[in-house]
């Protein structure tokens, strides 16, 4: 692929994978990416993994064309009006669900959900409602406010943080969602205590991600549920004690996990996307203190339904997003652990592949024969 290029109003012209239309293959197009505003970094992404929500938001949403991909890193290029906590050259993770730290929630101690910077689901930036790529002059749309599958892109400020320059930018890349969202939704949003019982439903790098989190909690049984058998064997490897495929059950699963686990477990986590497993993780959990959290992003259905009685026994529904991390604050410190060995990312990615090839990462995605495909944008 031919190098990118300056123009002097600071345009790049750079490779960019577009997505033109809903479960159509990306095409690798010559894409202009604007300098960055005031507030805003333009970032050279270094590598993007692939993640369920992209692919659900690019078979189902009907914002076109696009520019999908969240979960990546990158070393910052340059940097707009105002901006003073980066500065070129800095190595950093986007987030796609950023932290203004001024605003009533980013203040809070409770919430990790800022007013400003919070999931943006229109495809533009927070800040003017506009796009920062084109094509010919015609607008390409943003995903979450990151879009990493761009040789270069533009975010706000407040959705990157700088990392360790030490840091392999090739894994932590996972820490950007996946890996980051499974562990804060055991640490952070359910608090797991040691010696408790978690069922995992789905077993991708989210799911393993919260089995890694109960593991470290010292959780008693963590049980996975998928319906692929070829997770089993990774899966105990992230601390996964009992593997449940459902399609060899012969009873309903919560019925199963209730024998197991003596009446219900006491954490449930819903990491497959779909709701109608929102209710059976419920049904799940323990009378009295059960909790249900999930991660999930609903590709259809987005309802949920569930019988009272469910809530009138003392269960708890509670929902996540990033896994409760506040992204700024926290995230920088996932990656010093990961440094230090006390969490485990490598053993998530089964694929690593030149930015070209990007289409081959859908395909294995959608035929559940991956965890993280890591995308290797050129140097
Ligand atoms: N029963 C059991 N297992 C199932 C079933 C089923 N009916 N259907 C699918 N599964 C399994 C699959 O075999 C697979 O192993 C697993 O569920 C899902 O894993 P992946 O690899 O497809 O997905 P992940 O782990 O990358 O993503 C998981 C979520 C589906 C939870 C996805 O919604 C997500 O990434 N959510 C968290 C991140 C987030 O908040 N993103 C928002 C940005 S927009
Ligand atoms: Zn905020």
């Amino acid at each position: 692929m031919p190098s990118p290029s300056k123009q002097s109003n600071n345009v790049i012209t750079c490779k960019a994978a577009v997505a033109w239309g809903a479960g159509e293959p990306l095409v690798m197009e010559d894409v202009e990416v604007s300098a960055p505003l005031p507030g805003e970094i333009r970032i050279k992404v270094v590598c993007t993994s692939l993640c369920r929500s992209d692919i659900s938001a690019w078979e189902s949403q009907a914002i076109f064309p696009r520019i999908f991909g969240h979960e990546a890193s990158g070393i910052v290029e340059s940097i707009g009006e105002g901006v003073d906590e980066f500065k070129e050259g800095d190595h950093v993770l986007t987030v796609f669900t950023g932290e203004c730290k001024t605003c009533r929630q980013c203040m809070s101690g409770k919430s990790n959900i800022c007013q400003v910077l919070g999931l943006e689901r229109r495809g533009v930036m927070h800040s003017d409602q506009k796009t920062r790529f084109s094509i010919r002059g015609k607008p390409v749309y943003h995903y979450c406010a990151v879009s990493s599958f761009s040789e270069y892109t533009v975010v706000h400020s407040g959705c990157a943080v700088k990392v360790s320059s030490v840091a392999p930018l090739e894994k932590i890349c996972l820490l950007s969602c996946g890996a980051a969202a499974g562990l804060g939704a055991a640490w952070n949003v359910a608090d797991i205590s040691k010696g408790s019982n978690v069922v995992i439903f789905g077993l991708g790098t989210v799911g393993l991600s919260v089995a890694q989190g109960a593991k470290l909690r010292e959780a008693s049984k963590i049980i996975g549920v998928d319906i692929n058998p070829e997770k089993c064997q990774k899966a105990k490897a992230f601390g996964i004690t009992e593997f449940i495929n459902p399609t060899d059950c012969n009873e309903p699963i919560q019925e199963v996990i209730k024998r197991i686990t003596n009446g219900g477990a006491d954490y449930s986590f819903e990491c497959i996307g779909d709701t109608g497993m929102v209710t059976t993780a419920l049904q799940s959990c323990s009378d009295g203190c059960g909790m249900t959290v999930t991660l999930g992003v609903p590709k259809v259905k987005p309802e949920i339904a569930a019988h009272y009685g469910l809530f009138l026994t003392g269960k708890t529904l509670k929902g996540s997003l990033f896994g409760g991390w506040k992204p700024k604050s926290d995230l920088s410190s996932l990656v010093d652990m990961y440094m230090k060995k006390e969490i485990q990312i490598d053993e998530l990615i089964t694929h690593n592949m030149p930015f070209e090839d990007i289409n081959k990462a859908f395909n294995l995605m959608q035929e559940g024969k991956c965890l993280r495909c890591v995308i290797h944008l050129p140097n």
